[in-house]
C-alpha cells in the first residue's frame, strides 16, 4: 500500500479512490460501484471540488427537513458504507433517524456485510434485513424495503440513488432528500432536497447543520427549509459546471492536476 502524502493536491479525490477500492475488497462495494465512483468524480471536478454555497443551502435544508421529521431514514448502498460509514451513523444520531441498508444490485449477504460494517462504525440497529415491505411500481429485487424502514418514513436520504426509485419514492410521497454529484441526474431532479455535493463532504455538512439547527429556534429552522429553492439549486451546479469547466489559469479551479 502506498502511504498518500497530505500534501498532494489530488489527497481528498485518491484517499476517496482507496476508501472505494477497499470496500469491493471487502464484499460490501458492488464492482459498478467503482465506475459510479468515477461519474462521481469527474462531476467533482468540474464543480471545483468543494462545496457551493447552493449546496450548502441544500444541506442546511436538509438537516432542518430531517429534525422536523416524524420518521426520517437514511438510505445506505455498497458506495455509502464504503465512503461515509462512520459520518452516516452520525448523522443519523444527529437527527434521530433509521439506518436501512438498500441496495441497486441486491444481495442478502452484502446487506448482511454492510450490516456489519455499519454497527462495527456504530450503529446499533440497521434496517434492511427484514425485507417484508416494498415500493409499488418496482420489480422485487429494486423495490424491496423494510415495512418499519423505509415503507414507513416520512423523510428519506438517498445518497447515489438510481432515477427510478427516485421516481418511484417520489410516487409514494415521501419526502426525499438526494445526495449526487450529477445536477443532470434524474435522481436529484426528482428530489424534494437535491444536495449537488460529494457524499464525503455533505454527510458531515448535514451532521454540523442539524446540530447547529437543534439549539436554534422553530423560526430559523423554517427558514432553513422555506429559503431553500431546489431549482435554483440545480441551475446554480449547472451554471457552475459549464462556465468553470475549462477556465482559464486565472481563476483556476481547484484540484487541477491529474494523479499521478
Ligand atoms: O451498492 P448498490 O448495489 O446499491 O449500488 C450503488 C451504485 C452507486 C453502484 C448504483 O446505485 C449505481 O449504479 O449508481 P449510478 O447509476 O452509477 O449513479 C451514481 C450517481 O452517483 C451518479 O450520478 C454519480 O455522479 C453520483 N456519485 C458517484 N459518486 C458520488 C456521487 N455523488 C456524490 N458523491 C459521490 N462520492
Amino acid at each position: 500500500e502506498t502511504e498518500i502524502p497530505e500534501d498532494h493536491p489530488r489527497y481528498a479525490s485518491l484517499l476517496t479512490r482507496h476508501r472505494i477500492e477497499a470496500g469491493v475488497e471487502k464484499g460490501i462495494t458492488s464492482k459498478q460501484g467503482l465506475i459510479a465512483q468515477g461519474r462521481g468524480e469527474a462531476f467533482d471536478y468540474l464543480l471545483g471540488e468543494r462545496t457551493l454555497p447552493s449546496a450548502d443551502a441544500a444541506e442546511r435544508a436538509a438537516a432542518a427537513t430531517l429534525l422536523r421529521a416524524n420518521h426520517p431514514v437514511l438510505s445506505v448502498n455498497g458506495n455509502v458504507a464504503a465512503l461515509a460509514p462512520g459520518e452516516t451513523v452520525e448523522l443519523a444520531e444527529a437527527v434521530g433517524a433509521d439506518i436501512e441498508v438498500n441496495l441497486f444490485n441486491h444481495t442478502d449477504e452484502r446487506v448482511r456485510r454492510i450490516a456489519d460494517h455499519l454497527r462495527e462504525h456504530g450503529a446499533d440497529d440497521v434496517k434492511g434485513l427484514a425485507a417484508d415491505g416494498d415500493i409499488p411500481g418496482l420489480d422485487h429485487a429494486r423495490g424491496t424495503v423494510d415495512a418499519d424502514g423505509i415503507e414507513a418514513a416520512d423523510v428519506v436520504v438517498v445518497p447515489l440513488e438510481d432515477g427510478d426509485r427516485a421516481e418511484a419514492l417520489d410516487a409514494m410521497g415521501k419526502t426525499e432528500i438526494v445526495i449526487d454529484l450529477n445536477p443532470g441526474s434524474r435522481s436529484p431532479r426528482t428530489a424534494d432536497i437535491p444536495i449537488i455535493d460529494n457524499l464525503i463532504r455533505a454527510v458531515p455538512n448535514v451532521t454540523a447543520h442539524a446540530r447547529d439547527l437543534a439549539d436554534a429556534s422553530s423560526a430559523a429552522r423554517r427558514d432553513a427549509i422555506d429559503s431553500f429553492a431546489a431549482d435554483a439549486a440545480l441551475a446554480d451546479a449547472e451554471a457552475t459546471i459549464r462556465e468553470g469547466a475549462f477556465a482559464t489559469p486565472d481563476d483556476e479551479i481547484p484540484g487541477e492536476e491529474t494523479p499521478g
